[in-house]
């Protein structure tokens, strides 16, 4: 039975210490939002399954034997000879200051439809228990959407539980276009996940989570950066501070955090224990170098509880 179903675009990426054009060696490895809520899940012993498309290439061929080797589920993945897999570029600038560019336009990853998940649910046996989408597949293109909105469809139907995290790209698209695009999906939608900034693109109200709510979402989960996050839900208001660790890179900071939030969810631990644990992956990602290399599996949850040496 499959714990988490997600689905996206993952890339290759290339890391620098400086700018691309001054040449020099790069770190290769690969990165997309989903997969990165599904390498978390998996390290921490739940089952977990991509959907996504590579192209015939070697880029794609990284993705996959990645994603295979971390534990990821590939059954409903596929490869298209006729794309390219897309590309991301993460320049080092200054301290953990990084400028990403994507070359992802036309891509493999971009020719997801809804007829790529319809089969996750057409499986014999139980449904997924949770589906995790995010804004970054809705922006990618008409048929990714559509993806997504069968996806959640489809999720209803069967009982699983939907997640949703905005995931904001600016570069991908405008608010006005994500919230044309995330709004119509809220009633079907029964976890948000959002940084603070990220909530306009959901709602115009004066209290944001009180509206979701409203609108018949469960729980909306808001992330502060360094200042924590909070859950809130029909039973109330919960805060936690973020954990202190050195910030090596943010990036995949948000997917570690959801990894850590859904892992909980999946235990059926209590909302306050759930962020405790979506704090604690949340800082694995932030004091380790790429955006899901350093995520901990169960006995390193513990790491962050007692310190350097505790
Ligand atoms: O919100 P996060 O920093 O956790 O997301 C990072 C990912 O998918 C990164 O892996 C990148 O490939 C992307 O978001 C993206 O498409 O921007
Ligand atoms: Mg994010």
């Amino acid at each position: 039975m499959t714990d988490l179903l997600t689905l996206g675009e993952t890339m290759a990426a290339f890391r620098t210490t400086g700018p691309l054009r001054l040449g020099g060696t790069a770190g290769i490895s690969v990165a997309g939002s989903e997969s990165n809520v599904a390498i978390g899940l998996a390290r921490l012993g739940h089952r977990a399954a991509w959907v996504g498309v590579t192209g015939a290439d070697e880029p794609g061929e990284l993705v996959r034997r990645t994603l295979r080797a971390e534990g990821v589920d590939l059954t409903w993945s596929r490869v298209d000879a006729t794309a390219p897999t897309g590309l991301i570029l993460f320049e080092n600038r200054v301290a953990d200051i990084n400028r990403v560019t994507y070359h992802r336009a036309g891509s493999a990853g971009s020719r997801l439809g809804p007829a790529d998940v319809t089969p996750a649910f057409d499986t014999p046996g139980p449904a997924p228990r949770l589906l995790h989408v995010t804004g970054i597949t809705c922006a990618l293109g008409v048929e990714p959407y559509q993806a997504v909105v069968e996806a959640v469809r489809r999720a209803r139907t069967a009982g699983t539980t939907v997640c949703l995290d905005v995931n904001h790209r600016n570069r991908l698209w405008s608010v006005a276009q994500a919230a044309a695009a995330l709004r119509p999906l809220l009633p079907s939608i029964d976890l948000v996940v959002a940084s603070d900034d990220e909530l306009a693109v959901l709602t115009d109200a004066a209290d944001p989570a009180s509206a979701l709510l409203s609108a018949g979402v469960t729980e909306v989960v808001v992330k502060h950066g360094a200042g924590g996050a909070t859950s809130h839900s029909a039973t109330g208001t919960t805060h936690r501070p973020a954990r202190t660790v050195s910030v090596v890179d943010t990036v995949g900071a948000g997917d570690a955090f959801v990894a850590g939030l859904l892992s909980g969810w999946l235990d059926g631990l209590d909302a306050p224990t759930r962020l405790d644990r979506a704090v604690t992956t949340g800082a694995f990602a932030v004091a380790t170098r790429g955006d899901w290399e350093g995520l901990p599996d169960r006995a390193e949850l513990a790491l962050l509880d007692h310190g350097p040496g505790g």
